[in-house]
């Protein structure tokens, strides 16, 4: 009967569940949506993936009636597995939202993690899982990592201890799998942990079956904890004759260098095809930049749509998109919020979108005016998706000073001296793809973007981009130790040692690369093959 593939989901359309239904999926199962509260009742499995924050999940799943029969559904141990917020609301609250209540079926309460042990919040990636006793659903997990997102987590307190599974470390330990009988939860994501996460639901779903593809993914062996991940980054846009392209400049400049030719978009693939192939081949995360979206309006964009939906019904790594998040008014005059343009794209499958030039204007506004903006694009979708679901994609140059004292903006001494000798230099943020400078430091703009609500840093660099000279050490140190959210190198990365050089000398939490992988000069393997062998945290 269909009924025996069915998995219920409770979808209260807060965020994006696409990937969770496409592991399903993948997994061979149909999806049914909860409508109303008999739904739950009468599931045969069902799966909770929490999103947003924890006082609006409460607060729909309240006035929906959902809460009672969930607690009786869960008490009644029947099958059932919450994702992250999903895990986060079977304790009795949360401090998130000012403090509010929560299921109250595990005992304990959730709290931020300290952002004064150092470590970047939100946690942002690939960590290991220590098993405090046995369980079907991670008998095959061993070492090997998962990928998390978020900034509030549960740890133990007496009661607890029948429920953890397992537990999790990140400047501390903390509950990052529960399960009692058949009900489960767990604080990272398993439809975005690639085989190891799709083996995880696979337990879960079929208890009977074989054990997923997973088993022969290897071991991460002695060097445990949050994983340096590397991205893989597809520039993508229209060629000449319309079509969508990944395409890659020199320093920004996309055309071939051929005048003859008419310089015509330089073409490296297919999108969904290369951005699969990197899923297939290790990526810890998949980046889309939609280079023209500055100047497209990005909801009549369908083809990029298009795209994402196709690539995350295939790639279980997170995904970004950027390109033309902000708000516009189309041809008719009608307008539409960041939001809206955001919304679209996280329906269609991203987990992150990065905001570009619209950053630019928003700090440099914020900075001139010193008065914090109340409803920018950063602010709107952060505090609807989240701020780990907000990047920030700078597209700086640098710019010698030879008297700081002289210079409106932050200087930062130099190793690499300008051509008069210049000993300082500041890096200056650019919109519209490079396209046109203006008056902000990259620096400046990260700390402000922090304080708005943006999770994560997308550091590029024009100077580096596709020279293959390495990443630009002086600019990600100078950025990645003024913010305490994680910061992505970006730009100039030619060789496997450049990715272990600026893990070992800046505080990057990722590393991203575009051209070598593109043109097969480099594999994502031997790039984590050189990171591990130096004693980076690596998932392999
Ligand atoms: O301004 O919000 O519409 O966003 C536009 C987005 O498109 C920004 O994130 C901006 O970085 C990006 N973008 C715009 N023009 C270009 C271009 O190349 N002409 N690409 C562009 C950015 C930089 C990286 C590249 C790395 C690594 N490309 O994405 O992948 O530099 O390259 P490498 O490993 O080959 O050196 P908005």
């Amino acid at each position: 009967a269909s009924g025996d593939r069915e998995v219920t989901l409770l979808d209260y359309g807060a965020g994006n569940v696409r990937s969770v239904r496409n592991a399903i999926r993948r997994l061979g199962f149909e999806v049914k949506d909860v409508q109303n509260a008999q739904d739950i009742v009468n599931a045969q499995r069902l799966i909770f993936p929490g999103v947003g924050s924890f006082g609006h999940a409460m607060d729909v799943i309240r006035e929906r009636g959902y809460v009672e029969p969930l607690r009786e559904y869960i008490e009644a141990n029947r099958p059932f597995y919450g994702v992250c917020l999903g895990l986060q609301l079977l304790f009795e609250g949360s401090d998130e939202n000012g403090g509010c209540e929560g299921m109250g079926l595990i005992p304990g309460c959730i709290q931020k993690f300290d952002t004064a042990m150092g470590l970047p919040v939100p946690q942002i990636g690939w960590n290991n899982l220590d098993q405090r006793r046995p369980s079907r659903l991670l008998q095959d997990v061993g070492d090997r990592r998962v990928y998390f997102v978020h900034s509030y987590r549960a740890v133990e307190q007496p009661g607890s201890e029948e429920w953890v599974l397992a537990t999790t470390n990140y400047g501390e330990d903390f509950i990052s799998v529960v399960g009692r009988g058949e009900v489960y939860a767990s604080q990272f994501h398993p439809e975005k942990s690639g085989t190891t996460g799709l083996g995880i639901l696979k337990a879960f779903l079929q208890p009977e079956g074989d054990v997923y593809e997973a088993s022969t993914a290897p071991m991460n062996g002695h060097m445990r904890g949050l994983a340096k991940r590397v991205i893989a980054c597809l520039d993508v846009r229209a060629n000449d004759s319309g079509d969508l392209v990944v395409t890659k400049g020199d320093q920004y400049d996309v055309r071939e260098k051929d005048e003859t030719a008419g310089r015509p978009v330089r073409n490296l693939g297919k999108p969904v095809d290369l951005a699969t192939r990197y899923f297939q081949e290790g990526a810890d995360e998949v980046t889309f930049l939609n280079i023209t979206g500055f100047r497209d309006f990005p909801l009549a964009d369908l083809p990029m749509l298009d795209v994402v939906q196709r690539t995350s019904e295939g790639v279980f790594v997170p995904l970004t998109i950027g390109g033309g998040i902000r708000g516009f008014k189309d041809a008719t005059g009608k307008e539409y919020t960041a939001l809206e343009v955001a919304s679209a794209y996280f329906r269609s499958g991203a987990d992150k979108v990065s905001i570009g030039s619209d950053a630019v204007y928003i700090v440099e506004d914020y900075l001139k005016t010193g008065i914090m903006p109340e409803d920018s694009s950063i602010q709107q979708i952060s505090e609807v998706y989240g701020a780990q679901a907000v990047v920030v994609s700078i597209d700086p140059k640098r710019v010698y000073v030879a008297d700081p004292g002289q210079c409106p903006h932050k200087c930062f001494p130099t190793a690499l001296p300008g051509l008069s000798g210049e000993q300082y230099c500041w890096w200056q943020c650019t919109v519209k793809g490079g396209r046109e400078t203006r008056d902000v430091g990259a620096v400046e703009l990260a700390k402000a973007v922090e304080d708005l609500g943006a999770g994560e840093i997308l550091l590029n660099c024009i100077d580096r981009d596709g020279t293959g000279e390495g990443f630009d050490l002086e600019l990600v140190e100078a950025v990645s130790s003024a913010v305490t959210i994680p910061v992505i190198a970006s730009s100039g990365a030619g060789v496997p040692q450049h990715f272990t050089e600026v893990f070992a000398k800046t505080k990057a939490a990722a590393a991203l690369a575009a051209g070598i992988f593109h043109r097969k000069e480099v594999e994502i393997q031997s790039v984590k093959e050189d990171m591990a062998g130096s004693g980076i945290p690596t998932r392999l």
